[in-house]
C-alpha cells in the first residue's frame, strides 16, 4: 500500500525534491541518495534533487554533494521528507512550498506534515524502509542504490551491533549486497578515522565522568574539540564511544555548537527508555536513543539529573 502511494506520486511528478534532517546522519543520506537513485535509474526524464546543506565528512566522499534548486523548482516539485520526525528539524524550511509533501521516516511521529505518511517505527532505519519499498516492487534496484540504503541501515544499526538488529535487518543487508555492494569498500570509508579524531577518542576516554557507576557523560566545549581540528558535525557523533561500559547503563554526550549556541545532547540507554527525558526538554528521538538541544550547563545538569532518577 505505501509502496504504491510512493511509486504513483513519484510517477505524476517531473521534478522531486528529497529533505532529510539537520546535521544528516549515515541514515538521513542513505535513504536521500537511495531514493535518489532509484528514481534517476527507474525515471530518467524526470529530475530529482537532493536537497539541504552538505556534511562535511559524509558528502564528497561515500556521498555525492548535495544538489541546489530555486524556490519555482521546489513549487513545482513533489517533496519527500527523509527520516525526520519533527518539522523544525527538517533542512531546509523551504520544503514547505512544495506542491504535495510525502514523509518517510522511523521515528516516533511527532509532527504528521506529509499529505502522506509513511511511518514504521518498529523498523531500523528510514534506508531500510525505502530498501523494503523498491524490493516489493518490479522496479530496478542499481548497485548504487543499494549501496546508498545499505549505509543507511549499517549507520542506523551501528554495524548490526545495536538491538534493532533483526534477522529481517540482515535479510535486507544480503539482498542489498547482492547487487555488488562489497561490504568492506563500506566500513574502509564510513569508519575511517583521521588521527586528530582518534584522538579526539582519546581524550573523551580520558575525561568522561560517571555517576553512582550507572550514568557516564562528557562535555566537549568548543576548544576541546577544536584543538585537535575537528568540526561540531564530527564532534558531536562519538557518543558510543562510551557503549558497552561494565555496569552504564545511559551514556551522553554533550557537545557546544558555536554556531548554534546550544549544547547538544546525546543520550543512549541499554535497557531503560530515556526519549520522555529528551522531550520534556524539547527534544526527542527513539526509545534508547535520544536528543536533545540545552541552552546551557545548567541546563545539561537537568537532563543528566533526570536521567539519574531512572537509575535509582
Ligand atoms: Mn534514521
Amino acid at each position: 500500500m505505501n509502496s504504491e502511494v510512493l511509486l504513483n506520486k513519484i510517477m505524476v511528478y517531473d521534478n522531486i525534491c528529497l529533505y532529510a534532517h539537520q546535521f544528516p546522519d549515515p541514515d538521513a543520506l542513505g535513504s536521500q541518495f537511495g531514493l535518489k537513485q532509484f528514481i534517476s535509474d527507474n525515471f530518467p526524464g524526470k529530475k530529482v534533487y537532493a536537497l539541504g546543506k552538505n556534511n562535511d565528512s559524509l558528502n564528497g566522499t561515500i556521498f555525492p554533494l548535495r544538489d541546489e534548486v530555486n524556490e519555482d523548482i521546489i513549487k513545482n516539485s513533489l517533496v519527500i521528507v527523509l527520516d525526520t520526525a519533527n518539522i523544525s528539524r527538517i533542512d531546509d524550511e523551504l520544503f514547505q512550498l512544495g506542491k504535495e509533501i510525502i514523509k518517510i521516516d522511523h521515528h516516533p511521529e511527532v509532527d504528521e506534515y506529509g499529505q502522506f505518511n509513511i511511518v514504521e517505527t518498529d523498523k531500523c532505519a528510514t534506508s531500510y524502509i525505502v530498501a523494503d519499498i523498491i524490493r516489493k516492487s518490479t522496479y530496478l534496484l542499481s548497485k548504487d542504490c543499494a549501496k546508498f540504503l545499505l549505509i543507511g541501515i549499517i549507520g542506523d544499526t551501528g554495524r548490526f551491533l545495536h538491538n534493532n538488529t533483526t534477522s529481517e535487518v540482515f535479510a535486507m543487508a544480503s539482498f542489498l549486497m547482492s547487487k555488488g555492494v562489497v561490504l568492506a569498500d563500506v566500513y574502509d570509508e564510513l569508519y575511517k578515522r583521521t588521527i586528530n579524531e582518534a584522538k579526539l577518542v582519546g581524550y573523551i576516554l580520558n575525561n568522561f565522568k560517571v555517576i553512582n557507576n550507572k550514568l557516564a557523560y562528557y562535555i566537549l566545549e568548543v576548544n576541546d574539540y577544536q584543538q585537535f581540528n575537528i568540526c561540531f558535525e564530527k564532534a558531536k557523533d562519538y557518543v558510543n564511544t562510551l557503549a558497552n561500559i561494565d555496569g552504564i547503563e545511559i551514556w551522553v554526550s554533550i557537545v557546544y555548537s558555536q554556531a548554534t549556541g546550544f549544547y547538544h545532547v546525546s543520550i543512549r540507554s541499554k535497557s531503560i527508555p530515556i526519549n520522555d527525558v529528551a522531550a520534556a526538554m524539547g527534544g526527542g528521538g527513539h526509545a534508547l536513543a535520544s536528543g536533545v538541544k540545552a541552552t546551557s550547563l545548567a541546563r545539561v545538569q537537568i537532563i543528566l539529573d533526570s536521567l539519574q532518577s531512572k537509575l535509582e
